[in-house]
């Protein structure tokens, strides 16, 4: 018999994460398909079957990730359920590794993040350069638990490990002209086989870009992400290091992160120059302004509703997050602002 080897990240059990009703709700699929108590009566390979129509199917080569130590953000809470484990690492857009959901999983399972080098620029008064150990070892690491809103009207509840951008942004130390935060993804297409082929990249100009207004990068917000689950990023998350900007849709929320550079003036952004009419440079979560193929009004939340469809809930303003953000956005028309 041939077994598939638990990844080395993957050492929850699924009843650990698992939002009580979507496990109610397993246990009632598996009652009814008529096959008894998970685990009692039913052999290893039937079960395994089972759990792939729950998208649980495991890759079958390990990702190297490590425990990481960190404090427990109170303030960062989300009052939903978390989105199982096995739903955040395999549901991703990191169009490098191919345009699928599937596919980052599946494609980035090699990817190397040693060594591995971030530089801050620009607009400092001292630029640094990280090495990946720096990464984990330079600022208190702390768990923050955000909602993740992706423009495709889909989302998640992620506890993500990491540190404030702005903590890092003050230790480079912001010049008078700074004005606006550039980011770009790491360019590797012999890693990366989106950045190879057009078709397989979802024809994004390569590397993936990205950027901030300064006081959006200084809000207490704006979130650099070293880990999920209490662990470092599995590759298709964004190793090692990933902007996590939990009020704007998923897209600005850029991986693998090589360089943040702060500039005088507004930085290009990849899904806006791929299709301005459709992608802004704000990207604020907005239900009051439809993309223009489909409405934003709500949404999926993605690990939750059953088995053939995913819990549609309303989305929020900023995703929730209005309160922290509102002010940023004073005098300025969203609708035109999109
Ligand atoms: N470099 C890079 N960053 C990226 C993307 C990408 O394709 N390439 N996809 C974005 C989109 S559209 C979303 S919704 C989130 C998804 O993050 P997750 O896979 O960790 O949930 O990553 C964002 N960051
Ligand atoms: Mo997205």
């Amino acid at each position: 018999m041939h077994f598939k080897k638990r990844p080395s990240w993957d050492t929850l059990k699924s009843s650990d994460i698992t939002p009580e009703s979507v496990f109610n709700d397993r246990r009632n699929i598996i009652k009814a398909l008529g096959l008894g108590a998970v685990g009692a009566s039913i052999p290893g390979q039937v079960q395994a079957g089972i759990f792939d129509l729950f998208g649980e199917n495991k890759p079958s080569v390990p990702f190297i990730t490590s425990p990481l130590a960190f404090t427990v953000n109170t303030g960062f809470e989300v009052n939903e359920a978390k989105t199982p484990f096995e739903k955040v690492t395999r549901h991703n857009n990191f169009y490098e590794f191919g345009t699928d959901k599937s596919d980052p999983a599946e494609n980035a399972q090699d990817f190397k993040v040693d060594p591995w080098t971030l530089v801050i620029d620009g607009e400092v008064d001292h630029p640094i350069t990280l090495g990946l150990d720096d990464l984990t070892k330079m600022m208190a690491l702390e768990e923050r638990t955000y909602r993740l809103r992706c423009v495709e009207a889909w989302s998640m509840v992620i506890p993500w490990v990491g540190f404030p951008l702005a903590s890092l942004l003050k230790k480079a130390g912001l010049t008078s002209k700074a004005k606006y935060v550039a980011f770009e993804t790491l360019f590797d297409p012999e890693q990366m086989p989106g950045q190879k082929s057009r078709l397989m990249g979802g024809g994004i100009h390569y590397p993936y870009v990205e950027g901030l207004t300064i006081a959006e990068a200084m809000n207490d917000l704006s979130f650099l992400a070293v880990g999920l689950y209490g662990k470092s990023l599995p590759p298709q998350n964004g190793a090692p290091i990933r902007l996590v900007v939990p009020w704007k849709y998923g897209f600005k929320s850029i991986k693998s992160l090589v360089r943040i550079r702060v500039m005088d003036k507004r930085p290009p952004t990849s899904w806006n120059q791929l299709a301005p009419q459709e992608y802004g440079f704000y990207a604020n979560v907005n239900p009051d302004v439809d993309h223009p193929r489909w409405s934003q009004a709500s949404e999926r939340r993605i690990g939750e509703g059953g088995l053939f469809s995913a819990k549609r809930i309303k989305t929020q303003p900023f995703n929730g997050y209005e309160e922290q953000v509102s002010g940023l956005y004073q005098g300025l028309n969203l609708t035109k602002n999109f």
